[in-house]
């Protein structure tokens, strides 16, 4: 058991299962992410990264407390910057990413979410950085990541409190994009994968480079980079198919 990755028809399946501890990340789960992360980067057939966790109760509950306990402050920095780059990784895929919760997104559980660019969470799924009840902050990106995506009032909510948060009240405060009922949720996470392929390849490559660098500067600058990524899409054939392909009236190919 550890993390098993599929790639099957432009669909990379990235699976976190370690049933005995509700799939909590050691160092061999982070080692295995990062293997995994990089097969699909190098993957040019790759269109869309699913992330899930194995078994139905939890999707990752944290990082491993047991494997953290007896850390020294430069071993705990050592894991927060391992972490930290495996979840970079992750964020920094060419391809969009989606993370399905279907239970315990708890710590690291919720980091590793929120570096997936999409989150769709079952009915069941529960949400928390509750770091400070061990005394410890979020150290996997959270602090950032999660105030870049849900705001400070939010993220701060969260992080002091340490409290669980319901789907629900994870859609209200724009952690995840989608609830959808827990039978539903595979087919739901499918049909939106196969939404995506359906689009030009090249496309959303550069519209995902182009968010992302604008996430991390002005916006001139987002709005220069965009600029010549856009005039960068008409040396592709696929700029030449989509419009083609509109033009005649049929469903382009790419
Ligand atoms: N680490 C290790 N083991 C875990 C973890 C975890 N995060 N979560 C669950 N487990 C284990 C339990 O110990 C238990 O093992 P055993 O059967 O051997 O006793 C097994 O999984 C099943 O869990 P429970 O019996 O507790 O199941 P419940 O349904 O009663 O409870 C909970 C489920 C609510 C998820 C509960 O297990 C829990 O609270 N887990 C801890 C969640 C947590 O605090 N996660 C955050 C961890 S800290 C973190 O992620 C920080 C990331 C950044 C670190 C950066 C460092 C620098």
């Amino acid at each position: 058991m550890g993390v098993t990755l599929t790639i099957d028809q432009h669909i990379a399946r990235v699976v976190i299962d370690r049933p005995e501890a509700l799939n909590a990340m050691n160092e061999s789960v982070l080692v295995q992410m990062k293997q995994a992360v990089d097969s699909i980067q190098n993957n040019e057939n790759v269109r869309v990264a699913i992330f899930m966790g194995g078994g139905v109760k939890s999707f990752v509950a944290g990082a491993d407390i047991n494997y953290m306990s007896s850390m020294t402050p430069l071993e705990g920095e050592k894991w927060g910057k391992f972490g930290q780059s495996v979840f970079m990784a992750i964020s920094e895929l060419r391809c969009p990413t989606i993370a399905v919760i279907q239970g315990y997104a708890l710590g690291g559980g919720t980091e590793l979410a929120i570096s997936c660019d999409l989150r769709i969470a079952s009915e069941k799924a529960c949400f928390a950085q509750p770091e400070v009840k061990l005394g410890i902050i979020p150290g996997f990106g959270g602090t950032q990541r999660l105030t870049r995506l849900i705001g400070p009032g939010y993220a701060k909510q969260m992080i002091f409190t340490g409290d669980q948060f319901s789907a629900l009240q994870a859609l209200a405060m724009g952690l995840v994009n989608e609830v959808v009922s827990h039978d539903k949720l595979i087919e739901r996470v499918d049909a939106l994968a196969q939404s995506i392929i359906s689009g030009s390849p090249n496309g959303i490559r550069l519209a995902k480079e182009a968010i992302e660098h604008g996430l991390q500067g002005s916006l001139n600058k987002g709005l220069q980079l965009e600029a010549a990524l856009f005039g960068l899409c008409f040396a592709s054939p696929e700029q030449r198919e989509g419009m083609t392909a509109f033009v005649e009236k049929r469903k382009p190919k790419f």
